[in-house]
Order: C-alpha cells, then structure tokens, then sequence
C-alpha cells in the first residue's frame, strides 16, 4: 500500500503546528507479527489556537485499534482516520488533554526497515526521517519536541535486552515468561530520535568520566560472540566524547551511552539519542574480517553519531530543510576528529576526493539541488552528498572567513542560545554574525544556490612594476533552470610560490586576510605590489572552497607546484592535476596506441615522490593512485566513453610501473610488515603504500604472481582484500584467481560483511563479461535481495564502481539496474531510489549509452506503483 506520491512540500510553506506534544508515554509489548504499541500523548493547544482547530497526526500503513481523549473513547464522528493519518475534530476545551492511541504492527513483515522491525531476530527501529509515523500516529515533525517514557514489554526468552533512550527507571517480571523495562528520557526530543531495541545480543561495556566528572556507563550491543570485534568501536567512542570536549567544549549529558548493532539497516548508522543503532559494518572490526579502510570508517561513523549528540539532538531541525544544520555541521565536526587522530593532510586529501567523487556530479547533473533545499516530495532522497559533505565544506568556510578564535565563538554562541531548540540556517549564520560582527548575508547564498562555481583565473607579471595581477572571475552556471546565481563570497587560500612562498608589500583589488583573498564580485583584478619575480599562484590550498578553478595552470606550471609548493596539499593538488589533464588527453587520442599517458616529467615527480621517505607513506600513497576512471570521465564531462577511459588507466598504470618498477620492488620489499597487525593511520599509510606498489608491480609485469602470494601469505584482511581485487580484476579467469575467490568464500562464507567485498571484488572487475557473474552471484547462498549491506555489495558496487561493466555498450547493464530497481522497490523503496542514483551522469555518456539508458529508465517509469522514492528520483533523472 503506497502512501500518495506527487506532493511537494515547499520550505515558504512551513509553519508550526497547532498542537504541542509535551510528553509521550509509550507502551510496547513486542510480539513478532502481533506488537501492540499505547501511546498515550499529553497534548497542548498553542496560543490563539481556536478550540475548534483539528488535532491532524501522521501515520503511515497504521492499524488503529484504540483511541481515547481524557480516558474516554471517541464517538466514531469525533475523527476521521486512514492508515496516513489521524484527524480529531472533537477535543475538550481546555488547552490541555491527553490522546491515547492503540495501534497493531507486524514487524516480522516490515522488509522497509522503517519504523519498528526486526533484524536477525532483534526488534529494532528507524525513525528518521519520517519512520516514527509507521509506530504510531504522531506529529512526526523535528520540530514537535517531547519528553518520552518507554515501557517496553517481551518475552525474557526471545528478548532478555531491552532498551529506549534516556535512562533505564524500572524493570521486573510479569507472567507467563514475561518481562518489563521502563525507560526516561529527560530531554525533549523530535520522534525521529526515538528509538527502541529488544533482543538477545552480547554486550561490551566500558565507561568514560566526564570533564565535569560525571560517569557514563559506555555500552556496545552486538551479536553473542562478536563482542572482540567491538573494541575498537569502543575505543573510538571514548577518543570521540574526550575529543569533543577539548574541541568544542562539549560533555555528555545522560547516565548511559549505547550503541546496537544490527545487520539490516538502510544506512550507515542512526543517532537516537543516548541509544545509537549502526550498521554492523560500521562497529565490527579485527584484522582477519576488516580493512585499514572499514576501521578508518567506523572511527569516523562512531564520532559523528556521537557528535549529533549536541549538533542534531540538544540543537535539533526546525523542518527538514534544515537537514544541513545538523549533517552538514555534523560532518565538519567528524572531518576534524578524524584529521586531529590521523594526518590532517592526508584526510583532507580524502575528502576532497569524495567531495569531487560524489558531490561534483550531483551538483552537475539532474539532481542538483541546493545545501538547504526549497521543496522535496520524498526527504529520504535529501540525504545526498550536497547536504552533507557540500554542507561540511560550507561550515568549513565560515571557519576559514572568521579564523578558529570566532568561529569557536560563533559556535558556541549557537550552542548557548538554541539549547533544546529546533532550529534554522538564519540562526545559525546568526550566531556566527553576532559572534564575530561580520555581515555574512552574501555568505549565505551558498545554502540557497546550487551548482559547483567556477572561477576563471589568468595572472600577469609587470618585472619593471614588480607587480603581480591575479584575475578572479567568478561563474555559476545554474544547473537547475532558473536557479539563483548572484555572486558568491568565496574563500581562497593561496600562496605565491618561488622559491618559497613570497611576500608582498601592498595589495590591492580584493580584501586579502593572510592567506585568504576573499573573493565576492563577479571579476576581481588583484594586485601584489613588491613582487621579485614572477611567481607561481597555488590557489584553493587546502580546498578552501569547493569550486573548480579555470584553466588550470599549465603543465610547467603544475609540475612546478608538484615539486616545490611549500604547501603539501597544494603538491598533492598540482600533482593530481597534471596527472588528471594527461590521462585525459590520451582518452582523446585514439589513433595512438604506443601506451605513453604521462609525460617524462609527471614520470618522474611521481617515482621522486615513491621514493622520498621524508614524505609519510598514506601521502605518498595518494600521489601514486592514479585518478579513477570516474575522476577522468568527470573531467571529460560529455560524450564519455568509459572503454577508451578504461584502456588509458590501464596503459598509465603501466607506463608508470615499468618506470618505477625497481623503487616499487623496494617499497614493496621493504615495507613488510614486521610486527603484529595495528589499525593505527602510520601502520595503514605503509600497507596502503605497499600495495600501491604491488599493484605497479603486477601491471608491469602483466600478471598476478605476487598479488596470489600476498594473498596467501597475508596476516590481514587490508593485504588480502587487495590482493584479491588485484588478482580479481586483472586475470579474472587465471586458476590462482579462482582458487583464491573459493578459498576466501570457504573462510567466510558464514559471515555476511565479509562476504561482501568478496561480492564487491567481483562486481567491480572491469568489463562486459562482469555483468554475467554479477547476475549469476544474486543466486550465491550468502545474497540477499531484502538485506541492503548485500544489495549496495553486490548492485550498489556494479553499477557505481565498475564504469565499464556498467556502460556496457548494448546497454544491458542500464536494464539490469533498472530491472533490480523495480524489485527491490517492492519491499524496500529507499534502497531502491538511491541504487538508481547511479544513472544521474546518464547525460554525459556518448550517443549510444546515453539513448540506451534512457530506454532502460523510460522502461522502469512505465511500471505502476512504483514508490514516491522512486518516482522522485526518475523524474528529475530523466528531465
Ligand atoms: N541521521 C542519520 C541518517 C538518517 C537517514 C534517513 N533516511 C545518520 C546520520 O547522518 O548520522
Ligand atoms: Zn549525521
């Protein structure tokens, strides 16, 4: 049963309910095709409210079987209900009263993973963005903040664990192999932080004192046997809580911090407050199952879950199209734990590449959309890389105009003033002006405008003046017609390199702040007085603002910067540049098959890079990957053709590994392991160098010898893992390769998230052929079309992580995505609606492709019912 598709709702159109909801007590007794769940809300009539004015509560595929005003039933023309929604005409005088709600659910059946469902046997919930309605008929808006009580009911057998959010009051045993516990949250919260877990797991327990002195019990639920794998998890909880009050001054404030995990989950994780739910994936770590990468993942997924606490949760949103207040916020704050516990350069390098991975193609595609969106049909697909990484970037900014000092302020002024609030972007930004004096109003335009701006630089040296000029001209070209695009103010730090960076004596045409030209008309001519010699700029240090620069500097230039940039992200960016332009031209030149892609010079930086100790081994790591084949389709920007992009990566790789093959030889020799595996950054630098360097090794060579031997002498699942792919997705059909795939599907074929990179290796082996063994893995024992983890492993990896198994040319690709789509938006319309993001470059392909997946779109858009998730998203797809 579909909810109605095809209403917007517009951000102009906001206004606060009639009705408050000041507490929420709840009563479930959890069966699983048979919960009852009482509700029973303490209701006040706001001010000036006409008596009169219905009370109108959200529900979606609801059952009521109770309803009572003041303890009394309602004559059945007292209100009008649906499974959507609850309408009450008849309500009591006074301002205050109670409604008590009685619905029936069947968790076993709910395969949405919305609202109240199971999960390998444990009960758990997903409220965000609108999953609470599907419990009990609420005002399930951010805004309507309550104070809830939790009795939750079950049989001690099936469910021994019961917990809420808040504090546990109560618990005791009732009859018939029955029990009980009652849990208090003291603070208001919006539904969409509630959350309920009952089952029978393992737990890992710890505490944490706070800076006030106050002690938390620290707890992590997992499945019985697990619980080794939740060290770490616990570890990066209590490095997150001590980090965010030296950072930002921020203390926990209940008695209990929890945290479940469970393996069917939409997302990545959910910050409830006081009880955060995860994705298994996202909590369980050891060396045998996960990666340098899934431990650098959970570290960063458990601090941000944690950090919601006060950006989210204590500060919640007005509406939803405040999203960014909290993710984008939330976010920012992650990218600063992460950069103090490991290499701060380095993890701003692997940020901006995921920003320019993810965020730069929504932006320039159909489904741009603003950092705070004007209108949506279905919040779900909000959830986007615009809101939360572009959000990041945006606070990020604001940091970088005010300087730390006020920005801090800023932040805390926000923290101190909307305190148990929901709250608005204008606040925000508010705080931040108030905090610092600065009029920010034309700052402000990066949360209404979407589109990644452009800036047109070119420069000029006067030797006899001394005088260097530097042309900014700013261009947004509005991806969404009739798109707001007034100049922006745009951060960009730089640096005027000779020998070192240089210093001037004067400037003149744009506000200069140390290292910041703060760039906010449509054309700025900037000129340094005092110049020696004509230097080279290295703009956008350090991403200070996510916009794309043109023209790039020119090749000598690049190579310039690459060598000699004072600022190591700016080598890093020259670099990665001048790699990016060569590829892209071989991608052009199809008449030249002599295999050269980059140039003696680019060569050479890059081997001078490899064998540079004094650099750390992730940095050099970074400088070695070559740009992905998305990365170079996204620069092509139209008429792609992902087999030529294919075949340039591969000749590069190459050319690059013969070139380096004796400094590879040593890296890879010398960076042996030595002692028992450490997730810590310095030990993954090194792995993740040394199997940069395998991975030339075994490109030069054209064969897979080494990779099979890291395979079976690895201690670890980082070598293992990319080993594997190597061996995968070079010689796919070699004997070693098969082997190797039956022996890793032997050791884990028991344990579903391991499994998936097994799922995903495969997915993502580069060429047609691929399409048949990713079908015929959706018959593999360990897939499983309703669990998401495998869906994303298996689907999800295909179609965004293998351009040219995708874009295969008959395009058979589009219409098994499509047709995967259709299913699984049955059961599940989120999973679905964001596998079919995948298709949202469709218009940059060549011809062929580009009429082949519209075909396959056109196709899925003539099914009936499908989703308002679905329907969304191929809507604005296809315009
Ligand atoms: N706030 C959740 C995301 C909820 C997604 C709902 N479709 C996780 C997070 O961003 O922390
Ligand atoms: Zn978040």
């Amino acid at each position: 049963m579909r909810t109605e598709t095809g209403t917007v709702i517009r951000l102009e159109d906001y206004r606060p309910s009639d009705y408050l909801i000041e507490t929420t007590d709840l009563s479930f007794s959890l069966q699983p095709d048979a919960t009852v769940v009482r509700a029973k809300l303490g209701i006040r009539r706001r001010e000036g409210v006409p008596a009169d004015a219905p009370l109108t509560l959200d529900g979606d595929e609801l059952v009521l079987k109770d309803l009572r005003i003041n303890g009394e039933t309602l004559a059945e023309n007292g209100f009008t209900v649906s499974p959507d929604r609850l309408s009450i005409g008849e309500l009591p005088e006074s301002d205050t009263f109670t409604v008590e709600i009685e619905t029936a659910l069947d968790p076993s059946a709910n395969k949405q993973l919305m609202g109240l469902y199971r999960s390998s046997g444990t009960y758990c919930t997903q409220c965000e963005a609108e999953g609470f309605r599907r419990i009990t008929y609420f005002l399930d808006r951010p805004d309507v903040l309550s104070v809830y009580t939790v009795r939750i009911e079950a049989r001690t057998e099936d469910a021994p664990l019961l917990l809420s959010n808040g504090n546990r009051i109560e618990d005791g045993v009732l009859d018939n192999g029955w029990h009980y516990a009652v849990w208090h949250d003291p603070f208001p919260k919006p539904s969409y932080l509630f959350a309920l877990v009952a089952g029978n797991l393992g737990v890992v327990r710890d505490s944490f004192t706070t800076m006030s002195g106050r002690d938390v019990a620290l707890e992590i639920y997992v499945e019985h046997g697990k619980e080794p794998r939740a060290a770490f998890a616990m570890d990066a909880l209590k490095r997150s809580m001590k980090w965010d009050e030296e950072a930002f001054g921020r203390e926990y404030d209940l008695d209990v911090f929890m945290i479940v995990a469970v393996s069917d989950f939409n997302m990545g994780a959910m910050e409830n407050k006081g009880l955060n739910v995860f994705n298994d994936k996202y909590v369980l770590a050891d060396e045998r199952t996960a990666t340098d990468a899934d431990y650098a993942n959970i570290e960063a997924i458990i601090a941000h879950e944690y950090f919601h606490n006060w950006t989210g949760n204590r500060i919640t949103c007005r509406d939803w199209f405040q999203l960014c207040l909290k993710e984008g916020l939330t976010v920012f704050r992650d990218h600063e734990f992460s950069a103090d516990m490991r290499s701060r350069t380095v993890k701003r390098i692997a940020e901006v590449k995921l920003l320019k991975a993810h965020q730069f193609p929504e932006d320039a595609g159909p489904l741009a959309h603003p950092v705070r969106p004007r209108r949506y049909s279905e919040i779900n697909n909000f959830y986007t890389a615009t809101v939360y990484e572009k959000g990041s970037e945006v606070v990020r900014m604001i940091r970088t105009i005010l300087g730390p000092e006020k920005f801090r302020a800023g932040l805390d002024l926000y923290f101190d003033r909307h305190d148990g609030e929901a709250a608005t972007i204008e606040q925000f930004i508010k705080a931040f002006e108030d905090a610092s004096g600065k009029d920010l109003s034309q700052f402000a335009l990066w949360y209404e405008q979407p589109g990644t701006p452009n800036l047109i630089v070119s420069n000029n040296y006067d030797a006899a003046a001394k005088q260097f000029t530097l042309t900014v001209e700013q261009r947004l070209k509005p991806p969404v017609e009739g798109a707001p695009h007034a100049p922006m103010h745009i951060p960009v730090k730089f640096g005027l390199v000779g020998a070192g960076d240089m210093e001037w004596n004067g400037v003149s045409g744009a506000d200069v702040t140390g290292d910041v030209i703060h760039i906010t008309k449509p054309k700025h001519e900037i000129v340094f007085e005092g110049i020696a010699e004509r230097p080279v700029p290295s703009l956008l240090r350090g991403f200070s603002a996510p916009v794309t620069i043109y023209p790039e500097p020119d090749d000598g230039e690049l190579a310039f910067l690459a060598r000699n940039d004072p600022d190591e992200y700016g080598r890093w960016q020259a670099l990665s540049a001048l790699i990016a332009r060569q590829m892209k031209q071989a991608a052009f030149r199809t008449d030249d098959d002599s295999g050269d892609v980059l140039d003696l010079a680019t060569c050479d930086i890059l081997t001078q890079i490899a064998s540079d100790d004094s650099y750390e081994h992730a940095f050099r790591a970074f400088c070695l990957t070559l740009p992905g084949e998305n990365d170079i389709a996204r620069e092509i920007g139209s008429d792609i053709d992902p087999d030529a992009i294919h075949r340039v990566h591969a000749a590069a790789s190459r050319q690059l590994g013969k070139a380096g093959e004796r400094i590879f030889a040593r890296l890879f020799h010398g960076l042996e392991a030595n002692g028992p595996y450490s997730p810590d950054a310095v030990s993954a630098g090194k792995r993740s160098l040394r199997n940069i360097a395998l991975s030339y090794l075994c490109h030069a060579a054209g064969d897979i010898e080494l990779a099979a031997k890291v395979y079976g002498d690895a201690d670890n699942m980082t070598d293992r893992a990319h080993a594997l792919a190597l061996m995968v997705h070079l010689k796919p059909k070699a004997d070693e390769t098969l082997d190797a795939l039956a022996a890793f599907q032997q050791e884990f074929r028991a344990e579903p998230i391991v499994m998936d990179k097994w799922f995903m290796i495969q997915a993502t082996a580069p060429g047609a052929k691929t399409l048949d063994s990713v079908k015929a893995l959706t018959g593999n024992p360990g897939f499983a079309w309703d669990n998401p983890n495998r869906v994303r492993a298996l689907i999800g990896a295909y179609s965004t992580g293998n351009p040219t198994g995708f874009n295969r040319a008959d395009g058979e690709g589009y219409q098994f995505l499509c047709q995967a789509i259709g299913r699984i938006d049955g059961y599940n319309p989120q999973v679905a609606a964001r596998l079919l993001t995948a298709m949202r470059s469709w218009k940059n392909l060549e011809a062929g492709r580009r009429e082949l997946a519209r075909g396959a779109m056109a196709t899925l858009a003539e099914r009936q019912n499908l989703s308002r998730d679905v329907r969304d998203i191929l809507d604005r797809t296809l315009t």
